[in-house]
């Protein structure tokens, strides 16, 4: 975009959003202008700050008038460049949206503003003696505005589901600059659509969220955690099926030998055990008493005899369980060097052996040259794919390279019923393949519903959807 439309642009917010915070400091278009996706330049015209709803409605309606392109930021931890603006669009920051609102004992919410940090509504509900379940890595920056917006998932989908099933309310401003709430917090609602959840995952190009309440849950169980040395992927789903059978998981998590190898190197951790495997799982279950831990170690012991695990710990105390974790949380942040090319896949649970055989011998066939590392999450169906870039490759050619091997994987992706994007999102990067999961008639009621909510597609515009 021209520098004179840019200023323009940055002009009339001035002149018409009096009060509004607005930033156009290189150091901060840079930070704010890109989420950790390393495949776009960041190129904003403005950074703007709101404090409130009702700046964020007022900024949004002059957008509408003038045609200006907004592009919601919450904490930047997205992969797939659903908050990268690199076409001369404003960034609409939440950073100064930091409220807790209210806490509800009888109700169990908790109402925030939309850039209160993931982290912070945990230790919000662990003071209340409650919990709010939705953990991933990137939880002590994310903002909870982002976490709806793409309906984030993490490690404890399996046994809490995704963001969606904490939403009890939200307030959005629309595309039209008009404040939305919807639902307002009842388990009960059977008033017509649920506009609610037609904003959750809609990565920002139906509406802003402003305000959220979430749905807490009973504080966790004591839990114990294991890591296990499996023989392969049917060895990785009969482990599965022996635990989910006999015991609450409330995560099975994998990475494969290489993803491994990386991260004990990334963060300088010790084999955590003698045997070397092509999978590792780490599992996590509920163990009030000391009978379901050795209900587990009977699990093993079965798992062992059948073949399918060589070798694995349990943890003993909070401190193991959360050495034992970085195994798994730590693998995105220790490749983050080798600028992966990310692939974000899901397939039913059942199809999860399958698919990976299948597209492991693809991606052997079609990427010979590259390090391609397995993680993600086994027991929700959710396979994270990253292909590494060899250190004097450029970035350019090298994401052409992935583009071009990406229709063989999707297509493989569609033969087993999956999804190209399990959590997330589609934004930018995986735009052009949405039709490998949704159908044209699909896509054509998405652009109806983004027509209602956003006339003048000045949300997001070119995410998701062209
Ligand atoms: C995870 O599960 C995150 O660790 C990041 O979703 C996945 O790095 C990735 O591809
Ligand atoms: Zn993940």
């Amino acid at each position: 975009m021209s520098t004179e439309k840019k200023t323009s642009w940055t002009e009339v917010l001035k002149t018409h959003c009096p009060g509004l915070e607005i930033s156009t400091e290189a150091a901060v278009l840079e930070s704010h202008g890109c989420d950790w996706t390393r495949f776009r330049k960041p190129d904003p015209s403005a950074v703007v700050f709101p404090r409130n709803a009702e700046d964020v409605s007022n900024l949004v309606k002059v957008a509408q008038e003038r045609r200006i392109a907004l592009v919601p930021s919450g904490g930047r931890t997205g992969l797939s460049g659903g908050a990268v603006a690199d076409a001369g669009e404003v960034v609409v920051s939440f950073d100064r949206m930091r409220r807790i609102i209210d806490f509800n004992a009888v109700d169990r919410t908790l109402t925030v503003e939309a850039g209160v940090v993931t982290q912070a509504v945990q230790e919000y509900a662990l003071q209340k003696g409650l919990y709010y379940p939705v953990s991933f890595a990137s939880e002590g920056s994310s903002q909870i505005g982002g976490n709806i917006s793409t309906n984030a998932g993490g490690i404890r989908v399996l046994r809490y589901g995704l963001t969606r099933e904490r939403v009890a309310g939200l307030k959005v401003v629309d595309g039209r600059g008009e404040l939305l709430e919807c639902n307002a917090g009842l388990v009960k609602n059977a008033s017509g659509y649920d506009l609610r959840h037609l904003f959750i995952g809609s990565e920002g190009t139906l509406g802003l969220v402003v305000e959220a309440t979430l749905w807490l849950v009973d504080p966790p169980k004591p839990s114990r955690v294991m890591l296990l040395a499996v023989t392969g992927l049917e060895g990785m789903m009969d482990v599965f099926r022996r635990f989910n059978d006999s015991l609450v998981l409330t995560a099975f998590e994998f990475l494969s030998d290489s993803a491994m190898r990386y991260v004990r190197q990334g963060h300088d951790l010790p084999a955590p055990m003698d045997t070397e495997s092509p999978f590792y799982v780490v599992l996590e279950f509920e163990c009030a008493e000391a009978v379901t831990e050795d209900l587990a170690l009977q699990c093993f012991e079965q798992c062992l005899e059948a073949g399918s695990v060589d070798d694995g710990v349990i943890s003993q105390s909070e401190a193991q369980a959360a050495d034992l974790w970085r195994y798994r949380e730590g693998v995105s942040e220790a490749i983050t060097a080798f600028t992966p090319y990310k692939n974000d896949l899901s397939v039913r649970v059942s199809e999860v052996p399958a698919y990976l055989q299948d597209l492991d011998q693809l991606v052997k066939s079609r990427y010979p040259d590259f390090e391609v590392l397995w993680y993600g999450h086994a027991g929700d169906g959710n396979l994270h794919m990253n292909i590494l870039k060899p250190g004097a490759m450029a970035v350019e050619e090298f994401e052409q390279i992935c583009g071009r091997v990406n229709p063989e994987v999707f297509s493989l992706t569609r033969v087993h019923r999956g999804s190209i994007s399990a959590e997330h999102g589609i934004g930018l990067l995986k735009k052009p393949y949405l039709s490998y999961t949704r159908t044209e008639a699909d896509i054509a009621r998405m652009r109806g519903i983004k027509a209602v909510f956003d006339p003048m597609n000045i949300l997001n515009p070119g995410k998701l959807l062209d």
